[in-house]
């Protein structure tokens, strides 16, 4: 019997949400999955009518990072280059996701364990179900925080709770995530399908170009030093200010309206 898609994608008024598919294992990585999750972010990526992005999982848990399964030490032979795994497929990934010109929402349900705790991290709104926990699961097995930990972590949280994380691999609950500032909110169980898509949702409505100058201009700003980042806020709000969704709200306010963004 052939597999279920890996990765599940449809679109509703502008929102493609991407469902990771292999709940028998938590969702964890293999080859079509990676393949089938970048090419969904891809499209997000390439298509205008596309306005944001919800990456969600199926099952009990969000992922649990790469999966284990498909490199057996028991098999015997030489170790992996685990380096190419990441050239190869978790790099791509990450890149893609903070490059993509528009707002990616991420629900977090169950464990987000090693590269999945961290694809969990990169996108740009987190939200997470209150029995949800994260784990940097990598010193468990011997490796370091990958899909981006251990560059985001550190500049969120801090060295010292970003090491602890790490070399202890211990459980973080969404409870505290949300109280450190790694996430947006937590949300109890029931409502995160519900809450996660009206945000998406409403992301979708607004003003698709601003927005995701908005973020680039704030993931810029890691690298930067304040001059730089002026000299940035100008060359991107020139460019905000050429679009019609500006026009749009401005016009909206002065005729205490609703604006009704296009997205251009
Ligand atoms: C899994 C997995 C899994 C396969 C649960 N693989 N089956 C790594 C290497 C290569 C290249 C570069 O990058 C990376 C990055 C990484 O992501 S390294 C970190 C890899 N992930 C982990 O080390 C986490 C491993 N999983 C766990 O520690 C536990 O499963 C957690 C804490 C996530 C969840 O625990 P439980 O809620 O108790 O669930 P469970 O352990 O019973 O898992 C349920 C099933 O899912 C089970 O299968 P089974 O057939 O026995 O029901 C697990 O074997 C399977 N599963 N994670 N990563």
């Amino acid at each position: 019997m052939s597999e279920p898609d890996p990765v599940l994608v449809s679109v509703t008024d502008g929102v493609l949400t991407l469902t990771l598919n292999r709940p028998d294992k938590l969702n964890a990585f293999n080859e079509p999955m990676h393949f089938a999750l970048r090419a969904g972010f891809q499209r997000a990526a390439d298509e205008a009518t596309i306005r944001a992005v919800l990456l969600k999982a199926n099952g009990r848990g969000f992922c649990a990072g790469q999966d284990l399964g498909d490199r057996d030490p028991r098999a015997g032979g030489p170790p992996p280059d685990l380096g190419s795994t990441l050239e190869r497929f978790y790099n791509p990934t990450l890149r893609l996701i903070r490059a993509i010109k528009k707002p990616i929402v991420c629900a977090v349900n169950g464990v987000a364990a090693g590269a999945g705790a961290n694809l969990a991290l990169a996108c740009d709104i987190v939200l997470a179900a209150r029995s949800a926990r994260f784990i940097q699961a990598f010193s468990r097995i011997g490796l370091v925080p990958d899909a981006g930990g251990s560059w985001s972590l550190p500049r969120i949280l801090g060295e010292p709770r970003a090491k602890a994380l790490a070399l202890l691999g211990e459980q973080l609950d969404a409870e505290t995530a949300a109280a450190w500032g790694l996430i947006w909110r937590c949300v109890d169980d029931t409502e995160l399908v519900d809450e996660s898509e009206a945000l998406a949702a409403r992301l979708a409505a607004g003003p698709t170009r601003g927005l995701g100058l908005t973020k680039q201009a704030i993931q810029a700003a890691a690298g930067n030093d304040l001059d730089a980042q002026l000299d940035l806020e100008r060359d991107l709000q020139r460019e905000a200010g050429r679009t019609a969704d500006y026009a749009e709200g401005v016009t909206a306010f002065l005729e205490k309206r609703k604006p009704s963004f296009q997205g251009r």
